[in-house]
């Protein structure tokens, strides 16, 4: 009876450590769960201003999900819209920047035309609160291939769409402006050319690319691309304007001799950090919040693992300037293929998407989450306080942010988060309950802001709309 007694014990911790997967940082424990599994292979996954995790499966459909159940709903299928074999399908995705007064999904994705001729769009879509309807096309007839379809999107700080496109195996049409293949484009929110783009006429922004699928800002609003490889040197680049990223001419820094010419001939941007051989570096998140400061001012990267088998999220350390990668530190490397991370700007938890072992993915995919329970709330002292903040004139147009707070946060802090996670502002509630900030620094979106004191914390949601 008390062997019994002992084997149950032994099961029931043994079954509480399973359930409990967490891994040390310096100072901070991040507990995993599993949040979802079961998706038909996970593309695109934002965190949106609705407090949804927003995510494309490549197959054609685009789920929103509820990130604390689980529970999610398909809002659209386009299925018999997508071509999914092979590397094509519905990939890239991104909100509108003012979400909540203008409820736009911005996608990406391949369809057949004629016999087999693999394309690609950008269209958008309109959030109902209950599906997307009315898909209007923004940029169609795009050349896609089976191989290299880039589709990586982001809403630029100017409010413009980036969208990377692929060589779609071809190399030669990453040099050549006059295709849009192999390039990073950059679109008005109703699909025109931005006429203060490079060449008036075209979409292009930057070239040479070979097929970019990760796109983040990062420090004083640096844009960085991720880029894969060949065989060797995938890239981890800054992304400047009218540049050329060099391929197929150049693979990773500019060392070799033919690339040294080619480099100095066409003004080639090299970039900050090359993995060789390729280990298929995909989709960038910059991480500045202060749930994990030991990951503060690091750019995460899922990687699918590619030639040398090392899935992992990589959190580059970057230096104050942003210029170089100072440390690479990797991470989660047992989850199979990771394509795709986004952070709760709430509790600065990370969420990524597993792809499965093997291309495309066999599967399970999995929505997992990593999240410092100490911070949140959990296990702490802290205490929620609803409705202690109010914000006037909410959306934001000018370039003052006022905001009064319950008395009981004077001599508090306050954080100013975006809801793709970076600290937008911080500081301290002096003396006086009504605050009133410069927020010229703040683009365009969501945010939230955050007050604690003294074990109470409060959050109140805000858009800036410029
Ligand atoms: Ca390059
Ligand atoms: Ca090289």
């Amino acid at each position: 009876m008390r062997i019994l007694s002992l084997l149950l014990l032994l099961s029931l911790t043994l079954s509480t450590i399973k359930a409990q997967i967490t891994i040390e940082l310096e100072e901070t424990t991040l507990t995993e769960r599993e949040v979802a599994v079961g998706i038909q292979v996970p593309w695109e996954m934002l965190y949106g201003p609705d407090d949804h995790l927003w995510i494309t499966e490549k197959r054609g459909r685009v789920l929103r999900m509820e990130p604390n159940s689980g529970v999610s709903e398909t809002i659209l299928n386009i299925e018999n819209l997508v071509e999914a074999d092979s590397e094509p399908g519905l990939l890239g995705m991104a909100l509108h920047p003012d979400f909540e007064n203008v409820p736009k999904v911005y996608l990406v994705y391949n369809y057949i035309e004629g016999f087999f001729n693999i394309k690609e769009r950008l269209v958008s879509y309109d959030w109902d609160g209950t599906s997307l309807t009315n898909e209007v096309i923004l940029l169609d007839d795009i050349p896609g291939g089976n191989i290299h379809n880039g589709a990586r999107l982001l809403i630029s700080r100017d409010d413009k769409i980036l969208m990377t496109t692929g060589d779609i195996g071809n190399g030669g049409l990453s040099q050549d402006q006059l295709n849009i293949n192999g390039k990073l484009l950059r679109i008005n929110l109703d699909g025109s050319i931005p006429d203060d783009n490079p060449d008036p006429n075209s979409y292009i922004y930057s070239y040479g690319h070979r097929n970019s699928q990760g796109l983040a800002y990062g420090p004083h609003d640096l844009l960085y691309s991720s880029e894969h490889g060949a065989q060797s040197s995938d890239e981890f680049n800054i992304i400047e304007e009218d540049r050329n990223y060099g391929w197929p001419n150049v693979q990773g820094a500019c060392n070799t001799n033919s690339e040294i010419n080619f480099c100095n001939t066409f003004n080639v941007k090299e970039p900050l950090a090359e993995w060789s051989p390729c280990v298929a570096v995909n989709d960038l998140c910059y991480y500045d919040h202060p749930a994990i400061p030991e990951w503060q001012g690091s750019m995460l990267m899922a990687v699918l693992g590619g030639f040398a088998k090392l899935p992992r999220i990589s959190v580059l350390k970057l230096s104050a300037d942003g210029q170089s990668v100072e440390s690479e530190e990797q991470y989660f490397k047992n989850y199979g293929r990771l394509r795709d991370i986004c952070i709760n700007p709430h509790t600065g938890a990370i969420y990524f998407a597993t792809n499965g072992n093997s291309y495309p993915s066999s599967g399970p995919n999995k929505i997992i989450e990593y999240r410092n329970l100490a911070f949140s709330g959990v296990n702490t002292n802290e205490t929620v306080v609803n409705d202690a903040i109010q914000i006037k004139s909410n959306p934001i147009i000018g370039d003052q942010l006022q905001f009064a707070v319950d008395p009981i946060f004077v001599n508090g802090q306050y954080h100013i988060v975006a809801y793709n996670g970076y600290l937008a502002l911080s500081g301290s509630i002096t003396n006086n309950p009504n605050m009133q900030l410069n927020c010229t620094a703040l683009s365009a979106g969501s945010y939230f802001i955050r007050v604690i004191n003294d074990g109470k914390v409060s959050t109140k949601s805000f858009v800036v709309a410029r």
